[in-house]
């Protein structure tokens, strides 16, 4: 019943909006972002659309004069996929699609298609297939349009509320059944947490893409699979390793990425709770990234935003090897062990003993018991 959308080779354009007031650097950031996402399902991006808004249309969220240059080009190249920067409303898809003739997507369908591609455990398919069944139903005609496509193709008579509502009902269904599965696999890992209640727990956390796997493999000789591609993981890994004879629990976690879609953050909660359960936090961040100040007020604010205290979190700059190459910064690198932020290289096996020693002197002062942190 959930309509997947085919990326592979096909030709795309992508579609970003700037609301004019507010023009600034970050549609940059997140249009590039947008890219990286398609290529990663295999997508062959062609152009990317900026348009200046001043206001949303609320029939085709773009001006009209904007979508006739796109019809135009999708025509004259051959253009199959159509990827927005914005969410759509379920009229919006459908008037975008009746007058470009593509399919269109937008950027949480195609953050979703990733998740449900990457995927191993059961436990991460239900959290995936949840949100993918809540985001179907807040865009229902849209999937009954894919239906209408497979029918007759574009233009043909619309549902009827009937069949909108059987759809609307089944999808329900499922979401419940999904729902009990999820609750159900909850109840079988805050069992296993139990057991290792007494060892002090670990998470690498933050934006996808940054290293955090790569970390979890060294530190735990894991293999976790690592990729340069965003959300390579979406299952979390959970290894015990031991620093100085004190034994650890380490987790690798989600990814975070801008505009995470709200039925993912809503599905991924339990996912979340294993990072408010524990007792320090590594938060991994891509030195080279040109605004990786934004993407760690980002990953903060969700942190914040479940209810963690910033006092476990220890800020790990990773990637430092390039950083050495392109732009050396003597002066960073000489910071590399002041309070709780370091400066590491996860690929080329840099400074990780600091960050072991670092754990080992952070989780010293826990008292297990208590779950207090006494010293700090
Ligand atoms: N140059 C350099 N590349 C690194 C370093 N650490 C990781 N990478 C690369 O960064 C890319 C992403 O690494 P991952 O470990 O998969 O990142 P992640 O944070 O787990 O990403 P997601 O699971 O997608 O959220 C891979 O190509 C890694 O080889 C580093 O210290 N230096
Ligand atoms: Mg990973």
């Amino acid at each position: 019943m959930l309509v997947t959308t085919d990326y592979t080779k096909k030709k795309t354009v992508l579609i970003a909006t700037v609301i004019k007031q507010k023009i600034n650097k970050q549609y940059k950031e997140e249009i590039y972002e947008l890219n990286s996402l398609a290529e990663t399902l295999g997508a062959i991006v062609i152009k990317k659309f900026i348009q200046k808004i001043k206001y949303k249309n609320p029939k085709t969220f773009i001006g009209k004069g904007k979508i006739e240059e796109i019809k135009s080009f999708i025509i004259v190249n051959n253009i199959k996929l159509v990827i927005f920067n914005d969410n759509l409303s379920p009229s919006q898809f459908k008037n975008i699609e009746k007058i470009l003739t593509s399919e269109v997507v937008d950027r949480t369908k195609v953050i979703l298609d990733i998740f449900s591609k990457r995927a191993n455990t059961s436990y991460a398919k239900a959290q995936i297939k949840l949100a993918q069944y809540k985001y179907a139903l807040s865009k229902l005609p849209k999937l009954w349009t894919h239906l209408e496509k497979q029918r007759g193709g574009i233009g043909f008579r619309g549902p009827g509320e009937s069949e909108i509502e059987t759809d609307r009902r089944n999808i329900r269904k499922s979401i419940k059944k999904l729902n009990q599965k999820i609750k159900l696999i909850d109840k079988q890992m805050n069992t296993q947490r139990k057991h290792r209640k007494n060892i002090i727990r670990i998470s690498l956390v933050g934006y996808t893409n940054v290293g955090k796997s790569t970390l979890m493999n060294i530190l735990s000789k894991a293999k976790v699979y690592i990729e340069n591609k965003f959300f390579s993981t979406v299952d979390t890994t959970v290894r015990q390793i031991t620093i100085k004879k004190q034994r650890f629990i380490l987790s690798d976690t989600v990814g975070f990425i801008n505009n995470l879609p709200a039925q993912l953050i809503d599905s991924f909660k339990s996912t979340l709770s294993e990072i408010k359960e524990s007792d320090l936090l590594i938060h991994v961040i891509d030195l080279t990234k040109h605004n990786f100040i934004k993407d760690i007020t980002y990953v903060e604010n969700i942190l914040l935003e479940i209810g963690i205290k910033k006092n476990i979190i220890i800020k790990v700059f990773n990637k430092i090897d390039i950083l050495s190459e392109l732009n050396p910064k003597p002066s960073i690198r000489n910071k590399k062990y002041i309070n709780n932020i370091l400066f590491i290289s996860a690929l080329q096996k840099e400074y990780i003993k600091f960050l072991k020693e670092k754990i080992y002197a952070f989780t010293k002062h826990i008292n297990k018991k208590t779950n207090e942190i006494r010293i700090f």
